[in-house]
Parts: C-alpha cells; structure tokens; sequence
C-alpha cells in the first residue's frame, strides 16, 4: 500500500478546539459522550475538560482510575488536552498488578470519579475528583504538545513476568485513527457504540478518542449487552458497533431468538471486530441473520492498528484485510529477516510492521524495547499470517504459545504462573490455554499440590489470582498433577500438558 499523507497535527480533536473558540456555534451543540443517560456536548466537553487540562498541567504523568464512564473519558481528554501522559488503570486490577503499574509509572496524580474509593496501592497519590458538571467559562488549555511526546501509556502482558508499559505517542494515536477513518469512511456523521473497557487501545483509543477526532460520538453500555446494542443501533440510529469477538459470539448465540437485534445489527453501517480472531462459525451466523458481514482490524498495543478490512472492500470471514494507509507490513522466515514474498495464501511467516502508528518504547524497558524491532526497525508481533494473492492478510497463530487471548484480553501465562505459587498450596504450576467458544481461550492451570490430599479448588485458585492480578487472568479450570512434565534440561513440557 502506498502510504497516504496523514495529518500529524498536535491538535487531536479539532471539533473540540473548534467548541471551545466558537462556544455559541453550531459545533459546540453537537453530541460527543453519551454513558447511559449522561451525555456532554462538544461545547461542554471542552467546558468541562479544559480546566481539569490546566489543573493537571504541571504533572508528570496522571493515572486514571478508567471505569467505564463518562469521568474516564474527560480525564483522558484532560490529559491530552494538556500533554500530560495518563496510564489508564483497570478498575478491577488485584493489588500486586496494581502495585506493579504504579510504581513502574510513578504517577503523581490520581484522577478519579467523586465518591470512588480508590484502594491501598494508590494511597500515596494526591487525588483529584474528576468533575463532569460543566462550568460556564472555559479556560484556554495549554499550549500544543509535540506529536512525538507520550500520550498514554498502557500496559500489556508478554510472555513473562509483569505487564509492560507501551508508551503511546500522540503521533501514533492521530495516525492510526485517521488511517481507520480512511478504511471505513468514518466521519463525524458516525454514532460509534460499544461496551469496551477503557483501560485498553481498543475501548479508548478507538471507543472514545476515535468518535472524537472524527467530530462525531460515542455512546458507551457502561457492560456490554446486546440488549444496549438493539437499542442504541436500532431507534438509537447509531451506525458503528466494535466489539471483540467474545461480544459477537454473544450476538450471534442471541440472534436466533431475538428478531430485535438482527434488525438493529442489518441497520449499521459498520460492525467491527478485533483484538483477537473472530470465529469464521460466529462470522456467518451473523451474516446470516442479518445480511451484514462484520469487519476485523488487527492491532496490538504496540502498534495500534495495523491492518482492517476496508469498508468498500470485500468482508471476507477469517481475514484481517489489508495494511492500513501509512503502514507497512512483511511476514518474515523462521530467521526473522528473511521476507517472505509470497502471495499464495499458504505460507506463513511472521508479521513485522513499520510506521507511524507505532508506540515510542516499553516503560523503563530498554532491553525489551530493543528486543522488539529488528535491526532495520520492524517491529516484531509475534503473530503468524499468510497473504492471499489480493493482498489480504490471514493470522494463522502465534509464535508464543505462553501468550493468552481470552475475551480479548492478552494474558501472559507467566504471571499467572507467579501468582499461582504465591499460594500456599501449589507447589508448581503452569498454565495453557485451550479453546473456548465464548472467549476465544480459556486460561488453563496445571498444579501440582503441595499437600495431595487437600488440593485448593479452582474457586480458591480464581480468587487468589484475580485478587493479586485481576479477574479476567483467573483460571477457569484447574488440573492436579503428580509432577509437571519436564524435558531432559527441567523445562516445562506444555504441548504434554493436554486432557487425556
Ligand atoms: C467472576 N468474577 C470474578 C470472579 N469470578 N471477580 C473476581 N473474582 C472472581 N473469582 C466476575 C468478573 O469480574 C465479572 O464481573 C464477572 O464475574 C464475569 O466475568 P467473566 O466471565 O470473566 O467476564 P465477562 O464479564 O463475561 O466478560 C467478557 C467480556 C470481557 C465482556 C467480553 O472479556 C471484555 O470486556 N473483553 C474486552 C477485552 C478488551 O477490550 N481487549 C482489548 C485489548 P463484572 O460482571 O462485574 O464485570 S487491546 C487489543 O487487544 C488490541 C490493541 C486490539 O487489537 O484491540
Ligand atoms: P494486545 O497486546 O492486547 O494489544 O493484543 C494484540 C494481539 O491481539 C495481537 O498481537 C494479535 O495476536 C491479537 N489480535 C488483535 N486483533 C486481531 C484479529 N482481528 N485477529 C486475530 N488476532 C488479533
């Protein structure tokens, strides 16, 4: 693909720059946010989001205590509006990951809803009220950062050890979000709905940010249900629904008795799927209910997004479709040099990307950061592809078996390996995925007690893992073995580690 020109500007949101000079005009009436029945304009987004810009101003780097509501999305913006680097945290995070992220970015400010009770780890932060009650003048906000200064920083797990922070330049995120404007014709006539997370690239940067940058809105489940997806895509006249493919699966498992949300879903203009494969099953039950084809994007943390199939393409199930404008895109050998050439459909390699949508550095992670991109700069995904003749990208696997995708969240079974021998019952333990039709894969831990006679449940093991990392990492099943099998150097045998 040749690359497009992108607009690098520092003003990310020029519909708010746009409210805030002209507060009377048309522009600063239009819809921006919407959670349940709480909403902000343009006009008062910028009202409400350029003070809280300037009181943040003068710190390092703010977290962001990210609930799915509408506090999160004006500290963000705050954030940005004032280049100040936010790390929006998972509210759900168990205390040893919480004690990780906090002290690896060293916040000095802590941003949360009123009344929110924010636990131990972040007790030492200075606390700011994240106030959405628009005041009636709005301040100037500060100057414009340079594009290449950090945005967000956002952890995501590897293989071992604790989450990594991916530090986000703005540059990245205006990028990969006018290059999706592109594949999809998104505009600001868009009304995006979703019931993602906000403490991922996913639900923020292209949930909320994405809406933003366009000029258009965002109406956010608060959870996701498919009722919110009938009512919001249906009278609610939204156009795009994104969702991982947990929530599609849930969609298509409710089509067949719900004539209301095939109706909704036929009425969209884009409905689209990504952080993790969409199941070719799911994919054409919805088409077929419906008579809409869902479209996936490829992304990662580091990269933001990389490939989508384009909204005037073809929505072929199983593809991710092309590499986005600005992106460039190899699959390498076994080597991790050697490219690939062929277009054949058939042979794998590895995808490398190179372009502006890439993230700056891992957090206090030079080596890590260096072990990511090659000599001449690719960076390395891990993920395993092959190209079809017209170009359209198929992930076939990944490279790292220890790297978990379950409900779209990217789990690394290492820390889940730590946390389980922090128990005092399991001695040794490792951890596998295995397939899941609702989440993709479920987290599959492998112990071996340390007293055989009264081994902890799968519920005890749930609890002490989703208490120290969170509840998504927790395992879902538990296998008591005598020993783990070992190879002849004492590494963990897990292609061994399966049922029967
Ligand atoms: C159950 N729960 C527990 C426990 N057991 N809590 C604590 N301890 C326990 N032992 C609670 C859970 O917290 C949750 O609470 C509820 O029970 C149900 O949990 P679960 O079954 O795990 O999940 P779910 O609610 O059914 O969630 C499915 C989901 C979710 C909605 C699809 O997995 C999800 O939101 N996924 C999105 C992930 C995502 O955004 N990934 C993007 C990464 P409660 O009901 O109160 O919540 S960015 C990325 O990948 C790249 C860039 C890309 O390409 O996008
Ligand atoms: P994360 O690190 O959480 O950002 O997850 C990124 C990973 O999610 C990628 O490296 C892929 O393995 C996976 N992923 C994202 N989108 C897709 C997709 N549409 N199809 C298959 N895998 C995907």
């Amino acid at each position: 693909m040749s690359p497009l020109s992108l607009d690098l500007s520092p003003d990310l949101f020029p519909a708010l720059t746009e409210a805030q000079a002209d507060p009377d005009g048309p522009g600063a009436q239009r819809p921006a946010l919407r959670f349940g029945d709480r909403s902000l304009t343009y006009g008062e987004l910028a009202a409400t989001a350029s003070p809280l810009a300037a009181r943040v101003a003068e710190a390092g780097r703010i977290a962001v205590w990210a609930t799915p509501t509408l506090e999160t999305a004006v500290a963000v913006v705050a954030a940005l509006l004032a280049g100040v680097p936010a790390v929006p945290l998972n509210p759900k995070s168990g205390e040893s990951e919480l004690g990780h992220i906090v002290s690896d970015s060293a916040p000095t400010l802590a941003l949360a809803a009123p009344g929110t009770q924010l636990p131990p780890a972040l007790a030492a932060l200075e606390r700011l009220d994240i106030d959405t009650s628009a005041p009636t003048t709005s301040l100037p906000s500060p100057g414009a950062p340079d594009p290449e200064s950090p945005a967000l920083i956002v952890y995501t797990s590897g293989t071992t050890g604790p989450p990594k922070g991916a530090v986000i330049p703005r540059r990245a995120i205006a990028t990969t979000l006018d290059a999706l404007a592109d594949a999809w014709q998104w505009t600001g006539d868009d009304v995006l709905v979703h019931g993602l997370p906000l403490f991922h690239v996913h639900g923020l940067i292209l949930g909320i940010l994405g809406p933003l940058r366009r000029g258009g809105s965002v109406r956010h489940l608060g959870r996701f249900e498919t009722a919110g997806v009938t009512r919001e895509l249906g009278e609610g006249g939204a156009t795009m629904l994104f969702g991982v493919p947990t929530m599609y699966h849930r969609i298509a498992e409710t089509l067949p008795d719900d004539p209301a949300l095939a109706k909704a879903l036929s009425r969209a203009r884009l409905l689209v799927s990504g952080s993790a494969a969409l199941p070719v099953h799911d994919h054409e039950r919805i088409a077929q209910a419906t008579g809409r084809r869902v479209i996936e994007r490829y992304g990662m943390t580091e990269t933001l997004m990389n490939t989508s199939v384009r909204a005037d393409g073809e929505p072929r199930a199983g593809t991710v479709g092309v590499p986005l404008p600005g992106v460039e895109l190899r699959l390498t050998e076994e080597d991790g040099t050697t490219a690939v050439e062929a277009y054949d459909g058939e042979t794998v390699g590895e995808i490398q990307v190179r372009g502006p949508n890439l993230f700056t550095e891992y957090l206090n992670r030079p080596e890590a950061t260096a072990a990511a991109f090659t000599e001449d700069g690719w960076f390395r995904t891990g993920d395993m592809a092959v190209r079809d003749p017209d170009g359209y990208v198929r992930i076939v696997g990944r490279k790292a078996t220890d790297l978990i995708k379950s409900g779209g969240y990217k789990i690394g079974a290492g820390e889940i390996e730590n946390a389980l021998l922090e128990h005092p019952g399991v001695r040794e333990a490792a951890v596998t995925g295995e397939p899941d039709a609702d989440l993709g894969e479920r987290i599959v831990a492998w112990i071996v007690p340390t007293d055989p006679q009264s081994p902890p449940t799968v519920d005890e093991l749930a609890d002490h893992v989703a208490r120290r990392l969170a509840p998504h990492k927790r395992p879902r099943v538990v296998h008591h073995l005598d020993a783990l099998p070992r190879n002849d150097m004492g590494k963990i045998m897990k292609r061994a580690l399966t049922h029967d």
